[in-house]
């Protein structure tokens, strides 16, 4: 495939450090949606505020860039009044899970078909390096200098306690991986959330030397600490501490929004 067909190439080049992994998953998301054969005018992808937030303007989709935490309350609108149009939505830990928590566990309450990609970078990449919600314990951020007091939010756990159709976690490292999960996400009806563990060498990584300083090198630390959530089920929180554990969370069919909404409207006009 030639990704320039998706494309906008007078927005380039993108404002994203080197090493950064959010080309890898903005390369995985054009990858299937030209796999799935999706028209581009099908499609609109939404993003909030960050440096994930960036990627919608990039793409050759109908795109919207909102404002911080409520990308998914945005979607709900287009999703609701173009039933027919996919709906991918980006969001940075962040904003998905700090400013916008709230909207995120009740999109997954309600399973309205959206298809959420987390940038999950363990820290607030565009403005600074502040720690987000899931900062691991201990790890450094410009606001927590001696260590984070706070223990972090695993988003996928999270995404599957409040009642998503599909959940899963890859790393940037793991490719194929990533692949087969959007391409089951993005088919799924409901709410789905891939949550992509990826790098910020220019926050995360330059404070947390351990992770690995570069992209590269936060790469290899990504392939040598991961996990399969069937291995992890197990192992101790001691275990598991500093491991990245990858897998389909939630694979089920529950009746969409959508569907229950259409429920409503035929009771109404009856
Ligand atoms: C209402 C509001 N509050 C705060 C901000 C400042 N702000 C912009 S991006 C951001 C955090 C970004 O972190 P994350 O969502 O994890 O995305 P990343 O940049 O790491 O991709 C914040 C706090 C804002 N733009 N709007
Ligand atoms: S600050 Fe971090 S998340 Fe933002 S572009 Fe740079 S490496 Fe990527």
């Amino acid at each position: 495939m030639d990704y320039l067909n998706y494309l906008r190439k007078d927005k380039m080049p993108h404002i994203w450090c080197d090493g950064c992994g959010n080309g890898i998953i903005l390369k995985a998301i054009l990858r299937t949606v030209h796999k799935l054969g999706w028209d581009k005018n099908k499609i609109a992808l939404v993003s909030g505020i960050g440096c994930s937030g960036r990627t919608p303007g990039y793409v050759d989709f109908n795109t919207l860039h909102t404002t911080h935490g409520r990308a998914l309350s945005f979607s709900t609108g287009i999703k609701l009044a173009n039933p027919d149009m996919h709906l991918i939505v980006v969001s940075g830990d962040g904003d998905a899970t700090a400013i916008g928590g709230n909207h995120f566990i009740h999109a997954a309450r309600r399973n309205i078909d959206l298809n959420l990609i987390v940038f999950n970078n363990y820290i607030y990449g565009m403005t600074g390096g502040q720690a987000s919600p899931t900062t691991p314990s201990c790890k450094f951020a410009s606001t927590t200098p001696y260590g984070n007091p706070d223990s972090p939010f695993d988003i996928s756990e999270l995404a599957k306690a409040a009642g998503a159709n599909y959940v899963a976690r890859s790393t940037t490292f793991h490719t194929a991986r990533m692949d087969r999960y959007m391409e089951q996400a993005f088919q799924k009806k409901g709410f789905s959330v891939v949550e992509v563990l990826t790098m910020c060498p220019t926050s995360y990584g330059r404070a947390n030397k351990e992770t690995g300083a570069t992209g590269a090198d936060m790469l290899k630390y990504q392939k040598q600490n991961s996990i399969s959530i069937k291995k992890a089920a197990d192992m101790s929180d001691e275990e598991l501490k500093d491991k990245f554990v990858t897998g389909v969370y939630v694979d089920k069919d529950e009746p969409t929004y959508l569907e229950k909404y259409q429920d409503v409207r035929d009771k109404a006009n009856k």
